[in-house]
């Protein structure tokens, strides 16, 4: 045990090409300073929450440590992450943002839409988490937490169609959750046009040689919008049936019916 008057052992300091050979005398160097920038840490994502409205949540968000990668961001609608009852999505930082581009690179916004289940009048805080690309700390992103409030007559004018589902099956198939549930009262669902019922599954369909994939639906091709529209409606490339060229007769496709 060391006795009160004696001094503290130095601690052994790194030289310059990295090994401990000795205690540190006779310099000014700061020895934290110089530690610190041989240390290799992994460094937490960085980014910000911008937006939380009923037309989406949006922001950016990048690792410095892989910094041309796109990471994942997790938005918490309701509380912060982990905590009981509060849903939280996964959605890729991958969107071009070009007021990104000349400090972080531009593939690093993200977007989210509102799930159908927080169209209902209540208010709730936001929270987005930047997720490491190497399983370390996922710090809560700059401007987060945001409040949301959305009413049912601000659900986007694409979700005011009623579809009906007709089985837990179909609800399935499709990959529904029970997110995507908007709360409606009667009066309220009956005043929305009602659509064709949605197919037990999705068919998505592609001509080979062309980029576009269709859904096709109650005797018509309906091209997706973009990718994003296929990714949020968690459409799998394994589900696509590949047509020959030519096979898809012109007559099937909608080309102002979009499926967003
Ligand atoms: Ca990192």
């Amino acid at each position: 045990m060391l006795r009160a008057h004696q001094p503290a052992p130095r601690p052994r300091l790194p030289t310059e090409d990295g090994h401990v050979d000795g205690y540190w005398t006779g310099t000014n160097v700061d020895p934290w300073t110089f530690i610190n920038a041989r240390t290799t840490c992994n460094r937490a994502p960085v980014g910000a929450l911008d937006a939380a409205t009923c037309t989406g949540i949006s922001g950016w968000a990048q690792d410095p440590d892989a910094p041309t990668r796109s990471i994942s961001a997790h938005v918490s609608i309701g509380g912060p992450a982990g905590t009981a009852g509060v849903r939280s999505f996964a959605v890729q930082a991958d969107r071009s943002r070009a007021d990104l581009c000349a400090t972080y690179g531009c593939a690093h916004g993200f977007s989210l839409p509102v799930p159908a289940s927080f169209f209902d009048g209540r208010e709730r805080q936001v929270y987005a988490y930047g997720i490491d690309a190497s399983n370390g700390h996922n710090p809560l992103l700059a401007g987060a937490p945001k409040t949301l409030k959305c009413t049912p007559d601000q659900l986007p004018p694409t979700s005011r169609l009623v579809q009906r589902a007709v089985s837990a099956a179909a609800f399935t198939a499709w990959k529904f959750d029970s997110a995507d549930v908007a709360a409606l009262t009667d009066a309220d669902l009956d005043a929305l046009p009602e659509g064709s019922a949605l197919p037990p599954v999705p068919t998505l369909v592609q001509e080979q040689g062309r980029d576009e994939v269709s859904v096709f639906e109650d005797g018509v091709l309906r091209p997706i919008a973009a990718t994003s529209v296929f990714a949020a409606n968690r459409f799998q490339t394994s589900a696509i049936a590949r047509q020959t060229p030519g096979s898809l007769e012109t007559a099937l496709r909608a080309a102002t019916a979009r499926w967003r």
